[in-house]
């Protein structure tokens, strides 16, 4: 059963196209099975905790949100758990490949289970590996921090490893409180949108495409590419030497 509303999933609705005009930041979401993952992306994108998700679900979720007063849109992927192995952590294809298409990782772990804690450091590693020289931003996330009888974790834990991996950190509780976990991902969405250049104005004519910058290169092949200014060009002027001539309705 799906509860969520106010939001789009792109795996369920490929129409979901983001306005061609606005900043789009994208976000991966990374950590050990159970930690709450999908519970922070649906707190974080409709501010509501429902408690019993779809496990290992790994939907794309797209939401329009503003940013220092701008519109950008925002797509959060969510990832099935990482599973321990005897090599350390292992991966699926495809949440490689969405650490290749994410500006930033959300890596997170549970308070309240150390295992997930300990998947960080070689999460951390295969995000830098994946992502190379495009290497994503990362936060860590300390989830579940309402269930304090139940902590394996330290709180002074999470600072120093977020300090050595050179990230930011925040204790956050899912189900408890919707602000902190606005909060570290709004900060996030606003480092990120400093880091890229502006979106490219309304085209009015074919030389005013986007197709050489940064955000372009690194969309997804799940997003649907913006129609090209030059064919819609193309079009509309088909259309008015067809209607000045023929007079007739033609659609093309
Ligand atoms: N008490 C408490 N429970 C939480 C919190 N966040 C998530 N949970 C619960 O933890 C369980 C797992 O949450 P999910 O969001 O499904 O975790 P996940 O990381 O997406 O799990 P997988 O997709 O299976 O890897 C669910 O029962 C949630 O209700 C939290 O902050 N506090
Ligand atoms: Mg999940």
């Amino acid at each position: 059963m799906r509860l969520i509303h106010n939001m789009t999933t792109i795996a369920e609705c490929p129409a979901a196209e983001p306005p061609l005009h606005n900043r789009v930041i994208k976000i991966a979401v990374i950590g050990g099975s159970g930690v709450g993952k999908t519970a922070l992306v649906v707190r974080f994108l409709t501010r509501r905790f429902i408690g019993d998700y779809e496990r290992n679900a790994g939907n794309l979720y797209s939401r329009e949100v503003q940013v220092d007063g701008e519109q950008v849109t925002i797509q959060v992927q969510d990832t099935p758990g990482a599973e321990m192995t005897d090599n350390g952590v292992s991966l699926p294809d495809h949440v490689t490949s969405s650490i290749q298409w994410a500006d930033a990782v959300v890596l997170v772990y549970s308070v309240t289970d150390r295992r997930s804690f300990d998947q960080i450091e070689h999460l951390h590693q295969l995000v830098a590996r994946a992502g190379g020289a495009n290497a994503p931003s990362v936060i860590l996330l300390a989830n579940k921090a309402d269930l304090v009888h139940l902590r394996r974790v330290d709180p002074q834990q999470g600072p120093l490893l977020a300090g050595a991996l050179g990230c930011s950190f925040y204790e956050v509780s899912a189900s408890e409180d919707y602000s902190q976990v606005h909060d570290a991902f709004h900060r996030l969405c606003c480092q990120l949108a400093k880091q890229q250049p502006p979106p490219p104005p309304p085209a009015s004519n074919s030389s005013n495409s986007s197709a050489g910058g940064a955000t372009e290169k690194r969309r997804s092949p799940l997003i649907p590419r913006p129609k090209s200014p030059n064919m819609q060009d193309l079009k509309r002027r088909f259309k008015q030497a067809l209607s000045a001539k023929v007079r007739t309705v033609t659609s093309v």
